[in-house]
C-alpha cells in the first residue's frame, strides 16, 4: 500500500487513492455511538462491514452497477472505481425512526412525502420512501425536499437515483427480513462512472450505513434496540457518560458481545461462516 495516497478520513474509515481511476476504502475496527468514536475498537468490525458491502454489491449488480473492483486479502479493504459522487445522500426509509420520526411528529410527513396519520415510532411505512439529504462535512446530514434534491442533481438523475435506491432497499430489506434482521432505513451514495452511468459507491447496506434491528424483538410504539450497537449503548448509558467526548473505554464483555453481534449479522445475511471470509474474502462475491 506504499503507493496509496491518503485522501480522506471518515469517523471509522479511511480513503486512499491508488491511481487516477481507483480508490481504496479501508474500514477500521473503530466504532461510534451517539456520534462519538469510542477509545476501544471492536476486533474484525471493519472486516464484517467490508464483507457485507461486497456481498450486497455482488447481489445487486442487476439493479445498478457498483464501484467494487476487488476485495483485498486483509478483508477490510476494497479497491473501487473512482466516481463523481452526487451531492446528495440517497436515504430510503421503510420504518419511522430517527430524523424521519422527528419530522413526522412535527409535520405529519417526511421530506415532502405525505404519510397516514397516527403512525407510531418505529412503525413500518405503507411503502418505503426516498428521503434525500444533503452531505454535511462534520455533523448530521440534513433532510431536504425532493424539489431541493432535484435542484442539486437535475430531475432526470433525481428520478433515476430514487428508482435505484428504492429497488436496492426493497431487495435487501426482503432478503434480510427472511434472516431475522429488519433494515429500518439505509443510506446509499451514488455517483457517475467515467461513462456517465449511475453507479453505487461507498459502503452499502451495512449496519453503519443502515439501521439494523433484531426482527424477533420488533415492537412498534417506541425506539428499537440496535442489532449491532445495543450492548455499547447500554454500557455507555449505565456508565453515566454525558455523550460528550471522550467516551468511556469498553469492558471486555461488551467488546466480545458486540463483536459477536457483528459476526452474527454477517453470517445470517450472507449464509457464509465468518472464518471462511477471513480465509478468502472473495467467498462473499461468489
Ligand atoms: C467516498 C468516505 C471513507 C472518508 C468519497 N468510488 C468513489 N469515488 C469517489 N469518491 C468516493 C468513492 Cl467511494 C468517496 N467517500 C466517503 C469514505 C473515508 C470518506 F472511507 N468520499
Amino acid at each position: 500500500m506504499s503507493e496509496a495516497v491518503h485522501v480522506g478520513s471518515g469517523k471509522v474509515r479511511e480513503l486512499y487513492a491508488l491511481d487516477d481511476h481507483r480508490l481504496l476504502l479501508v474500514a477500521s475496527d473503530r466504532i461510534s455511538t451517539f456520534d462519538v468514536v469510542l477509545p476501544t475498537e471492536i476486533p474484525d468490525k471493519g472486516r464484517v462491514l467490508t464483507g457485507l458491502s461486497g456481498f450486497w454489491f455482488a447481489r445487486t449488480q442487476a439493479i445498478v452497477p457498483n464501484h467494487l473492483l476487488a476485495l483485498r486479502p486483509d478483508g477490510r479493504s476494497m479497491e473501487c472505481r473512482r466516481l463523481e459522487m452526487l451531492p446528495i445522500e440517497c436515504v430510503v426509509r421503510g420504518y419511522l425512526s430517527g430524523s424521519g420520526w422527528k419530522d413526522y411528529r412535527s409535520t405529519g410527513g417526511v421530506c415532502g412525502h405525505a404519510l397516514p396519520e397516527g403512525l407510531v415510532e418505529s412503525a413500518q411505512l405503507p411503502e418505503p420512501i426516498f428521503t434525500p439529504a444533503t452531505k454535511v462535512q462534520e455533523g448530521h446530514d440534513e433532510n431536504i425536499t425532493r424539489e431541493q434534491a432535484a435542484g442539486l442533481v437535475g430531475q432526470d438523475l433525481f428520478d433515476e437515483a430514487e428508482r435505484v435506491s428504492l429497488a436496492l432497499y426493497r431487495f435487501a430489506a426482503e432478503y434480510a427480513a427472511d434472516r431475522g434482521i429488519v433494515i429500518a432505513d439505509t443510506k446509499f451514495e451514488l455517483g457517475l462512472d467515467p461513462a456517465g452511468r449511475l453507479t453505487l459507491g461507498d459502503e452499502a447496506l451495512t449496519p453503519d450505513s443502515s439501521r439494523f434491528w433484531p426482527a424477533d424483538d420488533y415492537a412498534p410504539g417506541g425506539g428499537q434496540p440496535s442489532y449491532d450497537k445495543q450492548f455499547v449503548r447500554d454500557f455507555c448509558e449505565s456508565a453515566g457518560w454525558d455523550k460528550e467526548p471522550p467516551a468511556p473505554e469498553l469492558p471486555a464483555e461488551v467488546v466480545d458481545g458486540t463483536r459477536a453481534r457483528y459476526v452474527e449479522a454477517f453470517e445470517r445475511l450472507t449464509g457464509i461462516e465468518f472464518d471462511a471470509y477471513l480465509a478468502e474474502p472473495g467467498v462473499v462475491l461468489a
